[in-house]
């Protein structure tokens, strides 16, 4: 496939309301796209990199600058490029897995496109819809998160995640529980804000019969995930350690993790997170599709690859609207808790050019010719 240059756009889009994780709050997405174009085809791709590096060492001022300065000069040495080419070309950078991952995506959706194959057909899934789940942030009070988690509720939400921290956590979930009865399926997500010293705290959500607990420890932390595996009667699920199929293997066989939460961003692109998809089904190993606050591009790879069928657990692929008011694509709308797998060329979704404009901070267009 031959590029002909490949647009770097900024933008940025308000949140219904702010988003409070254990490290940070957010009100407004910074969100880059990258559109690949060909002779015959373009394709886009959504970096998941926040605004600030607290998720992870990435952010997408720095996303922006090494797809710039180095991810594209090493792709375009040659203008014929396959998506099987995009990580071995990148190999010799170290780390920035969003921002590669965003590449990748734009030039498969380019390629999938000129071929006439959706993503969820060239990924393997195999379901039309896919149950959501949605994440509810930190709040300022018990009563405004219940008010929240029954507002998703009564929209149809299948699960209920809840952001926690210390002192924001047995409580919560206590109310949740107490308030909404045992039947919700109910998991938290911690974000690395414990410690092992935090463990009869942790031990203490045993007693509310939770899906999973995600990533209560630093993410190099395995060995104390798996220590904790061993104490606690709620399975482990890691999200930020799993970087690669290698390092889940490696946590599945130390026993640091019983579920793995899939985020292509995180992970490098869609083609690694389905080899861990694999490695997880080869192990038994439920996975769940995650999510950070995509817009309708990134969803829409999101809600393809939660279509495989290992997928096992509800993801955090909500509505558009759980977000945003107004998305930049057609909005993922819930129908009976879940939301449609699109079945188009590539992602199967185009940005609106009026609203992508409104919402466009600046854009660079780097040509290959
Ligand atoms: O529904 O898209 C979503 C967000 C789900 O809670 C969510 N994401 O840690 O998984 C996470 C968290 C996150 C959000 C992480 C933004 C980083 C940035």
């Amino acid at each position: 496939m031959k590029i002909e240059g490949i647009e770097l756009r900024r933008i940025e889009m308000p949140l219904v309301a702010p988003f409070r994780t254990s490290f940070g709050t957010e009100t407004v997405k910074k969100i880059l796209l990258v559109r690949v174009v060909t002779a015959h085809s373009q394709g886009w791709g959504e970096c998941v990199a926040d605004a600030i590096p607290s998720y992870s060492s990435e952010y997408v001022d720095g996303a922006t600058n090494v797809i710039r300065d180095y991810f594209i000069p090493a792709l375009a040495q040659s203008r014929d490029i396959d998506m099987w080419d995009v990580a071995p070309r990148l190999r010799t950078y170290k780390g920035h897995p969003m921002a590669k991952a965003a590449l990748e995506m734009a030039i498969m959706d380019a390629q999938l496109r000129s071929r006439g194959v959706s993503f969820r057909q060239f990924l393997g899934g195999t379901v039309d819809r896919v149950p959501a789940g949605v994440s509810v942030g930190i709040m300022d009070s018990i009563g405004q998160l219940l008010d929240a988690v029954d507002g998703y509720l009564s929209q149809g939400y299948v699960r209920i995640k809840l952001k926690i921290e210390p002192g924001w956590d047995v409580a919560a979930v206590a109310a949740v529980r107490e308030r909404f009865g045992d039947d919700v399926a109910l998991q938290v997500d911690a974000n690395t804000a414990y410690r092992l010293h935090d463990l009869r705290t942790l031990a203490k959500l045993d007693a509310f019969d939770l899906l999973l607990i995600e990533q209560p420890l630093p993410e190099d932390d395995l060995r104390g995930h798996a220590t904790l595996a061993t104490e606690l009667k709620t399975p482990i699920c890691l999200d930020e350690s799993i970087v690669s199929a290698k390092s889940a293997a490696d946590a599945i066989v130390m026993g640091a993790t019983s579920v793995v939460n899939i985020k292509p961003g995180r992970v490098g692109g869609f083609l690694e997170a389905r080899r861990i998809h694999d490695v997880c089904a080869a192990h038994d190993v439920p996975v769940w599709c995650g999510g950070m606050l995509e817009s309708g591009i990134g969803r829409a790879g999101n809600i393809a690859l939660a279509s495989l069928p290992n997928f096992t657990l509800p993801g955090d692929t909500s509505a558009s609207d759980r977000y945003y008011t107004t998305d930049i694509t057609p909005p993922f709308v819930l129908h009976e808790g879940h939301v449609t797998v699109p079945g188009g060329d590539g992602i199967g979704v185009e940005p609106d050019p009026a609203i992508l404009d409104k919402n466009t901070v600046s854009t660079e267009w780097i040509s290959f010719t």
